[in-house]
This record gives structure tokens, C-alpha cells and sequence, in this order.
């Protein structure tokens, strides 16, 4: 298994023209290997600031706070999939290092991608529980960070329903690909487990069926559309980015079920495409996105399955292509 994943790492580096370091001591490896994730934890202590005190580094044993190892973990796992699945090298596709924040203020029912790391909160565990709870939900933040350095869509209405949807896609594909199921196989929630026990729902958001994660005296219902016909028009939540981005999430779900397989192989490919191509607009809209994934599945795999599946997938949520 080390040996294939030097050749993988190897063959990624060979993609992506990047330098290799050699490893020194002995014995002298085969082949250069590539630098893998460069990952740093820190514990903001229930405080603000950021980033707050060093607790775990890349190479370093596990520690004895669990939210600190599944941060690490969860960071591990994303920068895996962008690198074997698409030969991305971190999320700015140059080897960037990774670092988030756990412990973030007191009873902080987020996490976020501030710009430059992620930061998580330990929820009140009234509502939320610990954000790192979900490995999805890891990834979504740091997928926020491989939108910003590649299509960086415009954080408000439509592209920022995008981009909050391309960071549920990812965020869902690394759990899949943890979890080395198949799109059928998957339960394709965010935020599973994330929920406190009292709350009756499953999770923040589902894109198998969008607007039933939950429905709850206090959290209200879920609110997303599945389709165009219920777009929702709000100035709240920058103009709907987690509400609309339901209508996108259906669409690739229902484009990885219908392809079948492991949903981050062509779904997933058709999708980071469409992301890194340098064709999408800042403020594309649905229809801009859908039509570049169109243009994505026909310029990777030509005009067959898969190229017909994206664009009915697009019309079963009634965005046109
Ligand atoms: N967890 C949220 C997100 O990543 C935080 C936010 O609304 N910025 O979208
Ligand atoms: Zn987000």
C-alpha cells in the first residue's frame, strides 16, 4: 500500500509539475516522494482568537482531545480525494498547507472557512454538538477554500448558493470516499450526528431529499427546494446560499445515482472540471453552472452516458442547459 501510494503521489507530482523532495536517511527510496498534506491544529480554548494554541502538527501522534484528531483526520481525508481522485494538491491545487481551529468560542453552534483556515465550534449541545463530528461537514469548510482558488463564486444568491453547494458536494464526496461507498450506497446528508439529541432531525441538510433534514420547534424546517419551481427570493442568509444550494445538491445527486459507482469518479470529475476549467464566471448563475458541466462531461468523456445524464439531471430540477 506505501509503495502504490508513492507511485500515486509520484504520478500526482508528474501531473501537476511540482517539485519532489527526497526523504534523507536510509534506506534510499526508489522514487522521490511528494510532500503530503502539511496539517496544523490549534485549540482556541472557548476564546476568539485565531488561531489559537498549537496542539497537533502534521506527523504528530494522535492527542488526547478527540475534536483535535478528527479535525486532523477529517483535513487528511479531503486533502486525499482532491489529490487521488483529481491530482489536486491541496486545496489550492500548490500544496497548501491546511490549518483549522477547534474549540472556538463557548457553545459556538458553526464552523467556517474565514479566508484562510477553518474554524470550528463545539455547538451548545442543546441545538449543535461538536462540529467535527462530521467529516463532511470538515470538508465542506475546506471545500469553501478550493472554491475561493478556483471559480470563486460571488458569495450571495445564486453563485453563492453555488458555492455553498460545491462545498456540500465535496463535503458529501469525501465521506463517500472515507466510507468507500457507492452513490447508492450513501446516505448523502451534511452534518450527520451534528444534531442534538433532542432536535428531530438527521442532519443539516440532505441532498437526496432536500427540505427534510429536519423539522423542529426550535430549528423550524428545513428549508431548502429541490427544484427551481421552489426557489426561495430572501435577503436573509445572503440571499438564500443555504437555502438554494439545495436545488444544485439534487442535481448532482441525482446525476451520481443515475451514473452509478462511486459518485467522486464521474460526478465528482465532471463537477472539479467545471470548478478549475477558468470558463466559470464569479457570478455564474445556476443555468451558467449547469451549462458548463454540460460542457465539462462532453469535453472529459465525449457525448455519451454521461454527458446526456448531467443534462437531464439539470432538467429534473428545472435548470436549464
Ligand atoms: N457553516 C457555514 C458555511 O460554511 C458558515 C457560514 O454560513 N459562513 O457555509
Ligand atoms: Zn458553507
Amino acid at each position: 500500500a506505501a509503495a502504490a501510494r508513492r507511485t500515486l503521489v509520484a504520478d500526482a507530482a508528474h501531473r501537476t509539475g511540482r517539485r519532489l523532495t527526497t526523504v534523507v536517511g536510509a534506506p534510499a527510496p526508489a522514487q522521490a516522494v511528494e510532500e503530503g498534506p502539511q496539517r496544523t491544529v490549534y485549540d482556541a480554548r472557548h476564546r476568539t482568537v485565531l488561531p489559537g494554541t498549537k496542539v497537533r502538527s502534521e506527523g504528530g501522534e494522535p492527542v488526547r482531545d478527540a475534536t483535535v484528531n478528527r479535525a486532523y483526520a477529517g483535513l487528511g481525508a479531503t486533502f486525499e480525494l482532491l489529490l487521488t481522485a483529481y491530482g489536486h494538491d491541496s486545496i489550492d491545487g500548490s500544496g497548501l498547507p491546511l490549518d483549522a481551529t477547534v474549540h472556538y468560542d463557548e457553545n459556538y453552534g458553526n464552523a467556517f472557512w474565514n479566508g484562510e483556515q477553518m474554524v470550528f465550534g463545539d455547538g451548545d449541545g442543546e441545538i449543535f454538538l461538536d462540529f467535527t463530528v462530521a467529516v463532511d461537514v470538515i470538508a465542506h469548510e475546506l471545500a469553501h477554500g478550493f472554491t475561493q482558488y478556483s471559480a470563486n463564486l460571488t458569495y450571495f444568491g445564486q453563485p453563492g448558493a453555488l458555492n455553498e453547494s460545491v462545498s456540500d458536494v465535496f463535503g458529501s464526496l469525501v465521506k463517500q470516499y472515507t466510507l468507500d461507498q457507492t452513490a447508492d450506497e450513501a446516505d448523502w446528508l451534511i452534518g450527520a450526528g451534528l444534531l442534538a439529541p433532542r432536535v428531530s432531525g438527521v442532519a443539516l441538510r440532505s441532498m437526496k431529499a432536500p427540505g427534510t433534514a429536519y423539522d423542529d420547534d426550535v430549528l423550524g424546517k428545513d428549508p431548502q427546494p429541490a427544484a427551481m419551481d421552489d426557489y426561495v427570493r430572501t435577503g436573509r442568509d445572503n440571499g438564500g446560499v443555504h437555502i438554494n444550494s439545495g436545488i444544485p445538491n439534487h442535481a448532482f445527486h441525482l446525476l451520481a445515482t443515475q451514473l452509478g459507482g462511486k459518485a467522486w469518479e464521474r460526478a465528482g470529475q465532471i463537477w472539479y472540471d467545471t470548478m478549475t476549467s477558468g470558463n466559470l464566471q464569479v457570478d455564474a448563475s445556476f443555468t451558467d453552472f449547469a451549462k458548463e458541466t454540460v460542457t465539462a462531461a462532453a469535453a472529459r468523456y465525449g457525448q455519451g452516458t454521461e454527458h446526456e445524464a448531467v443534462v437531464k439531471a439539470w432538467s429534473q430540477v428545472g435548470v436549464a442547459t
